[in-house]
């Protein structure tokens, strides 16, 4: 069974209310192709705007991250329930800056992908090694660590997205070359044969982020175990449609 090209935009901690409403109205004009899964992942303060904004039923709005208690004293989070209330159903999950930056561990991670499930929300997992981790030839150990944190919580991988996000291709311009990429997604998608079954993994979309613009995602998206991307500072711009729009 073909795998329904995903791509994500996550836009990070960027914009106004003014610029988040005219990036809706641009992926509203656009003729999208009707067989990618689109998905928005907007500054949280403006989900609930974006949200209302948004035409097609074709693109969905995502959280860029979320807590997993339900509720309580955790000033400046915002719980997965919380999320499903206000009917945002998708979330980013393990983005390498929230891994580095904030401290995020694997099992921190872990516990955020079971909670989201719970909630009946998608995911969209992060992983992916740093420069110093490649280097060393660590590369898939990293991201079968990262994995394996998640599937020792979570049994059922039916609304999770696996993002590969090499962080040294992040925000830096230096994408990952296509045999780089599909590289460690094939090592991902045998993992999953391994672990959850060959018909999870076959069914499992695999996305490529770090820094995918109009002029590389062609030859990314022409790879057998590229399932689309997560675009970060393209997807602030006009060309975010030509990624969306990859495989036509
Ligand atoms: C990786 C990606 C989106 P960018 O973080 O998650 O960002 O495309 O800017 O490298």
């Amino acid at each position: 069974m073909a795998r329904t090209f995903f791509v994500g935009g996550n836009w990070k901690m960027n914009g106004s209310i003014q610029t988040s409403k005219d990036l809706v109205a641009n992926l509203n004009k656009a003729q999208l192709d009707p067989n990618t899964e689109v998905v928005i992942a907007p500054p949280a303060l403006h989900l609930l705007l974006v949200k209302d904004l948004v035409e097609s039923s074709q693109v969905k709005i995502s959280a860029q991250n979320a807590y997993h208690k339900a509720s309580g004293a955790f000033t400046g989070e915002i719980s997965v329930s919380q999320l499903k209330d206000a009917q945002v159903p998708w979330v980013i999950i393990g983005h390498s800056e929230r891994r580095t930056l904030f401290g995020e561990a694997d099992s921190n991670v872990a516990e955020k992908t079971k909670a989201a499930l719970a909630e009946s929300l998608s995911v969209i997992l992060c992983v992916g090694e740093t420069l110093e981790e490649r280097e060393k030839n660590e590369t898939v150990s990293v991201v079968v660590r990262q994995l394996d944190a998640v599937a020792a919580e979570v049994n059922d991988w039916s609304k999770i997205v696996v993002a590969y996000e090499p962080v040294w291709a992040i925000g830096t311009g230096k994408v990952a070359t296509a045999e780089q990429a599909q590289e460690v997604h094939a090592a991902i998608r045998k993992w999953a044969t391994e672990k959850l079954g060959s018909q999870v993994a076959e069914a499992l979309r695999i996305i490529y982020g770090g820094s995918v613009a109009a002029k590389n995602c062609k030859e990314l998206a022409g790879q057998p175990d590229i399932d689309g991307f997560l675009v970060g500072g393209a997807s602030l711009k006009p060309e975010f449609v030509d990624i969306i729009n990859a495989r036509l």
